[in-house]
């Protein structure tokens, strides 16, 4: 794969869009800052199709990017949502997490209709294609579309759209996650909130099979599960920031629960020593039933985040109540 960046096609959509705009980043790489009128945002890197910023209204920075991640081919960004397709881990032949987080990815020039009406939302449409790079790894024609877009709340939504182009009648199965990042005041503080009594794999114990307990999951030390069939609904609870982030989720039924606590954090050289104070990655995947498509089929996996004001003493919100949708 070649390190230089490709010069970005940028569709209509994006020029004539004074909320949509795209720049250089980190070392020159493109990428499209979305604005909103609040003053939320939302940066993404062509390089990955990335995201590595979201803020809201205050300008606060909601997602968690390490101080020394790598913004340079092959290396994957290390903070904010990487997407892991078309393999979860080293669930099966190729580099952990797939390829397309480090693939340059363009602007979608022609977006074909999108199944929501998006008139009041700023977004941008990103595609990858196969190419003959790609096809000696991994056999497959297809064509990724993600639409990133902020909402007029300020939530952020994630919406793949990966159809399977072989022309030689070739199912193909992945699996795939969105690798979130979230920034948390202290991980030892924080509470999740919806996948109470549900059974994981524990990826620190070869996978095996457990089953949680029937209480909010806190932190102390190296946590690494996939659980299965979750809600479509989790919530981080956050107390010192008094913040909840909500994460709603279709087509992705399991959620990966991930922190390397320190001493996996001190073997990583692109994450800093104490940085897994302040990061928690729950990740909306499809990893256990993995998706198949055959030629001409198009799977839809999307995620919305939202963090809303918490302040848990008042009572104010009820994660339960959060997760009831109340
Ligand atoms: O999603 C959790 C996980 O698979 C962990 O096992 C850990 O390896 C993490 O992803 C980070 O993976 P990466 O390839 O980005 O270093």
């Amino acid at each position: 794969m070649s390190s230089a960046a490709p010069s970005p096609v940028v569709a209509p959509a994006v020029t004539e869009n004074p909320t949509v705009q795209i720049c250089r980043g980190i070392n020159g790489l493109d990428k499209v800052v979305l604005r909103d009128f609040r003053g939320s945002s939302v940066e993404v890197y062509l390089y990955g199709a990335h995201v590595t910023s979201w803020k809201n209204e205050h300008g606060e920075e909601l997602l968690f990017v390490s101080s020394k991640a790598i913004f340079k081919p092959p290396k994957a960004i290390r903070g904010g949502i990487p997407i892991c397709f078309p393999q979860f881990s080293n669930l099966g032949p190729l580099e952990a997490h797939g390829f397309a987080r480090n693939r340059f990815w363009s602007v979608d020039p022609s977006p074909p209709p999108f199944p929501v009406n998006s008139s009041n939302k700023t977004y941008v449409d990103l595609l990858l294609k196969s190419t003959e790079e790609d096809m000696k790894i991994w056999p497959h024609s297809f064509e990724f579309r993600l639409r990133v877009t902020l909402g007029p709340a300020g939530d952020l939504m994630l919406t793949s759209r990966i159809r399977n182009t072989n022309p030689d009648g070739k199912p193909f199965t992945f699996t795939f996650a969105y690798h979130t990042y979230f920034s948390v005041s202290d991980i030892s503080e924080v509470r999740v909130e919806g996948l109470e009594t549900l059974d994981y794999l524990d990826n620190l114990q070869n996978r095996q099979r457990f089953t949680e307990q029937g209480d909010a999951i806190t932190f102390e030390s190296e946590v690494d599960k996939i659980y299965l069939s979750t809600p479509t609904k989790i919530a981080i609870l956050d107390h010192e920031k008094k913040r909840t982030f909500v994460i709603r989720k279709d087509g992705l039924s399991d959620a990966v629960v991930w922190n390397p606590w320190d001493k996996k954090a001190k073997s990583m050289a692109d994450f800093g020593d104490d940085e897994y104070k302040h990061m928690l990655c729950i990740e909306a995947a499809a990893i256990e039933k993995p998706i198949t498509l055959k030629p001409g089929e198009e799977w839809k996996g999307r995620q919305e985040l939202s963090a809303v004001p918490s302040s848990y003493c008042s009572g104010q919100l009820d994660p339960r109540r959060v997760l009831q949708g109340a």
